[in-house]
């Protein structure tokens, strides 16, 4: 932590435990110190710490080839593709590293799709977001953000985009009615950073059916609702929705690595032409290997079903605890991504020391806009684990109570 502190930037502040092994749902500080991890490394360890298919697919492809470029074709990228397309429904796949580069890259499609294919002028497509958005950190996506701890000081900034509020389907009909320059809406089926905001039953279709009625692209951010977190392999299937765009990132490696893409049709994904975008690790043959058996794991063990199950059990006994709580207000989310809201009652710091207490009775969580605490574990945790974690958090809760 000395070492963090005097030779790191300072942009984060972590909870003080330093952990060094991780193994499904749980992870080990220096001192041995075991933990329920209920953060999954902003969901991207889904699948849990370490899986060892993941593991043994990631070491396979390790020792034989892990980096070519795209210069030259590699032998797993394209078994990946092929994989990966058919798993989610679409024509073709565009591969990248990170979230946020794969949320530049759905940018780019969309504006190119909107100039070559909708007919708008060069220079004039707007793409439309919701208020609280969280999509990265570069500095078109800041652009766009509305908090200032994420944006301020980061200008000039990128134009092309308008801000509508998030869950508001008259917003966005009214946005769209108004301005024939839209090429895209960009969205999280559930708004993470915000707090777990879990939009009205019937949004994201309604959505989806306006940008239809417009010639708009549907952008779904599923980076963090995505591959099963929700309950479903993505959060978009609730409404049967089928975004045009499709971003995710994330636990699509199962957390061993930064893997991330965009998937669209053919009509979409055709913009894009030989050196007009790219990456030097986007699709490399480490990744790829990995990718698919992350993918496989989802599928094999259910793990989609596991958390529609256990987090209707998790709602059900956190909500019970908060009818009769002076701190804990309510608890929202879907599947195993959810948050319970505190009453701070003036105290700004509670959400941040109720968390410390998490911490020293064995579970990791982390608070969010000073009332807000996060609950995501890994979906591979079982019934048994998860009501022993809801007892932990009863009982760290009760000596905060007045
Ligand atoms: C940080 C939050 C989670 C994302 C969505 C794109 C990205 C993310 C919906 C970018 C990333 C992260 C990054 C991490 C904190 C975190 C986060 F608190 F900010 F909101 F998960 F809850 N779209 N989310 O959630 O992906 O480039 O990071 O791979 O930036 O501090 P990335």
């Amino acid at each position: 932590m000395a070492l963090e502190d005097q030779f790191g930037a300072h942009n984060y502040h972590p909870l003080p435990v330093v952990l060094e092994r991780g193994e499904g749902v749980y992870v080990w500080d220096v001192e041995g110190k075991k933990y329920y991890d209920f953060l999954s490394s902003y969901s991207a360890v889904n699948q849990g710490h370490c899986h060892p298919k993941i593991i043994q697919a990631f070491i396979q492809q390790a020792k034989k080839l892990t980096l070519t470029s795209r210069a030259f074709y590699n032998s797993r990228l394209g078994e990946y593709e092929a994989f990966v397309t058919r798993y989610f429904g679409y024509d073709k796949v565009l591969p990248m590293n990170t979230g946020a580069e794969a949320v530049e890259t759905a940018i780019k499609l969309c504006r190119k799709w909107a100039y070559e294919k909708k007919g708008l002028p060069d220079n004039t497509a707007q793409i439309v977001v919701c208020e609280n958005n969280f999509h990265g950190r570069t500095t078109t996506i800041v652009s766009f953000s509305i908090d200032p701890e994420a944006k301020d000081h980061y200008g000039p900034y990128t134009p092309g985009f308008m801000v509508i509020p998030y869950n508001d389907t008259n917003a966005l009909e009214k946005v769209l009615a108004e301005n024939p320059s839209i090429a895209g809406f960009l969205v999280e089926p559930i708004q993470g950073e915000a707090g777990v905001y879990v939009p009205d039953d019937g949004y994201l279709k309604k959505c989806f059916e306006l940008c239809r009625k417009h010639q708009v692209l549907f952008i779904a951010d599923e980076i963090q609702t995505g591959i099963a977190r929700t309950g479903k392999l993505l959060a978009c299937d609730y409404e049967d929705v089928h975004p045009d765009l499709l971003i995710l990132g994330k636990a699509l490696s199962g957390g061993t690595y930064p893997v991330s893409a965009v998937l669209a049709c053919n009509e979409i994904m055709e913009v894009i032409r030989p050196g007009q975008h790219g990456s030097t690790f986007g699709g490399n043959p480490l990744a790829s290997a990995v990718a698919i058996t992350a993918l496989e794991v989802i599928e094999n063990e259910n793990i989609a079903d596991n958390a529609f199950r256990l987090g209707k059990i998790f709602r059900e006994e956190i909500q019970t605890y908060c009818q009769h709580s002076t701190i804990a207000s309510f608890v929202r989310g879907k599947g195993l991504l959810n948050a319970l809201v505190i009453n701070n009652k003036g105290h700004k710091d509670l959400a941040w020391d109720i968390c410390i207490a998490l911490s020293e009775n064995g579970l990791l969580a982390k608070p969010t806009h000073t009332n807000i605490i996060r609950f995501a574990p890994p979906l591979v945790i079982t019934e048994k684990q998860l009501r022993e974690c809801i007892a932990i958090i009863q009982q760290t809760l009760q000596p905060f109570e007045t």
